[in-house]
């Protein structure tokens, strides 16, 4: 089998790239380690930036997004009883959009189903070959038969547990991380949101996010320890929690009800640099993870994809090779801005278990201004509504 690039990982990054390639009539065959409905039943992002938008666009693929997402003009942040709203639009004439990362997944695969684009299910031991040479090749088994897929360029677009990252030799790639000392226990349930625009709460009780999907579909985090466990949560637990940490005219008017989905998150910031290697290009989760404080997990993987999807289309039709020389570099510029908007709101937002009384009164001091400055709340607009590509 040949093909000019070989996706590996059909989750949001694979399959928007995929997509974007293809109208530029640019082969791809993506491999996918799952079945396609185990992609679909993960619950993940739910903020689209105007640029993942512009690209969902522009890969043909935004009509059902178009017609059913929110349109957000900002956001507001709670801390004890007192809550404010960050305007996007009257700060900075911008604004998000809420479409759940499942239906723009969703879509991106009816979208490649319907050119006809190959895509290989429940593929194993996926090896990619010879990147820093110029004819790399992967190999894999897919129904016990191994496979050989010879390329041009190879995207690695399989997450953080994939295999593109670790491709790159360790005597090349630098790893820098932090993890947190806590996680985001997460339900999604068939009520109205409670609230019109996403609510971020800080408490004294730990963070909680109020957000949504659609008009009958929310989604609810609390801050929970590292070592909770998802059994140990009723619904009714849940919600009590959920009711402590938001304003009391929130809580209030909360509409409560069976969870459809109840699962831990946990929280860590990390990237892996360089995002090149040879012919090999780490696209999303593969390159970077985020607290998803900020939003910027699905919405960073989409601005790598950007930046790939150009210098590829620059290779094939003018033969220039200035793009891929300096993706890594483009790319991680933007990645480590989102890595501080989401280490930045991750602290400004939660509760640290080794904050003393003194970094408390800092964390809520740093809230006021976001209350009361408007720099600071243009600030905070601009990275949560997305910095240029
Ligand atoms: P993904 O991990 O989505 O996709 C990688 C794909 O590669 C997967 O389908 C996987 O099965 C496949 N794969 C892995 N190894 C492979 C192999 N060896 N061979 C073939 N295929 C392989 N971001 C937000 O902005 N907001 C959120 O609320 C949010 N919540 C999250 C919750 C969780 C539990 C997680 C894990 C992430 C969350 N994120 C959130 C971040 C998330 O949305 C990612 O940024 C987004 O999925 C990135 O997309 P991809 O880069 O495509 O990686
Ligand atoms: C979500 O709706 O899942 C969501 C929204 C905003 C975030 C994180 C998660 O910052």
């Amino acid at each position: 089998m040949r093909t000019q690039v070989v996706i590996i990982g059909g989750g949001p990054s694979g399959l928007l790239l995929g997509q974007l390639l293809h109208r530029k009539g640019i082969e791809t065959v993506i491999l996918e380690r799952k079945t396609r409905d185990y992609v679909l039943a993960r619950i993940r992002a739910g903020i689209l930036e105007t640029g993942l938008v512009n690209m969902m666009r522009e890969a043909g693929v935004s009509e059902r997004m178009d017609r059913e997402c929110f349109v957000h003009h900002g956001t507001c942040i709670s801390y004890e009883n007192e809550m404010f709203d960050i305007d996007f639009h009257k700060l900075i004439g911008q604004n998000v959009i809420v479409y759940g990362q499942t239906e723009l997944t969703h879509d991106l695969y009816d979208a490649r189903e319907a050119v006809g684009a190959k895509t290989i299910f429940e593929v194993e031991d996926v090896k990619i070959c010879d990147a820093d040479r110029d004819a790399p090749y992967v190999t894999f088994n897919s129904g016990g038969v191994e496979q050989r897929i010879d390329c041009d360029f190879v995207a690695g677009c399989d997450g953080f547990h994939g295999v593109s990252r670790t491709t790159i030799p360790d005597t090349v790639r630098k790893d820098f991380e932090k993890v947190f000392p806590f996680g985001w226990l997460g339900i999604l349930s068939e009520t109205p949101p409670v609230h019109d625009e996403l609510i971020y709460a800080n408490s004294n009780r730990g963070f909680a996010l109020c957000s949504m999907r659609n008009e009958n579909l929310s989604r609810y985090y609390v801050q929970c320890a590292l070592t909770d466990k998802v059994e140990n949560w009723s619904d009714e637990d849940f919600w009590d929690e959920l009711k402590r940490r938001v304003p009391e005219a929130i809580a209030d008017k909360l509409v409560t009800g069976p969870s459809i989905e109840k699962s831990i998150a946990p929280l860590r910031s990390f990237v892996s640099e360089p995002m090149r290697w040879g012919r090999l290009f780490l696209c999303g989760d593969a390159a970077h993870i985020v607290p998803p404080t900020g939003a910027k997990g699905l919405n960073t993987a989409a601005s790598d994809v950007h930046y790939l999807y150009e210098a590829l289309v620059q290779f094939y039709q003018d033969n220039e090779t200035n793009g891929i020389d300096h993706y890594s570099q483009k790319a991680l510029a933007r990645v480590w801005k989102a890595e501080r908007f989401s280490w930045a709101t991750t602290n400004l937002l939660h509760r640290f278990p080794d904050q003393s009384e003194f970094d408390l009164k800092m964390q809520r001091a740093e809230i006021e201004s976001l209350h009361y400055n408007e720099v600071a709340q243009k600030w905070f607009a601009q990275n949560y509504v997305g910095l240029p590509y």
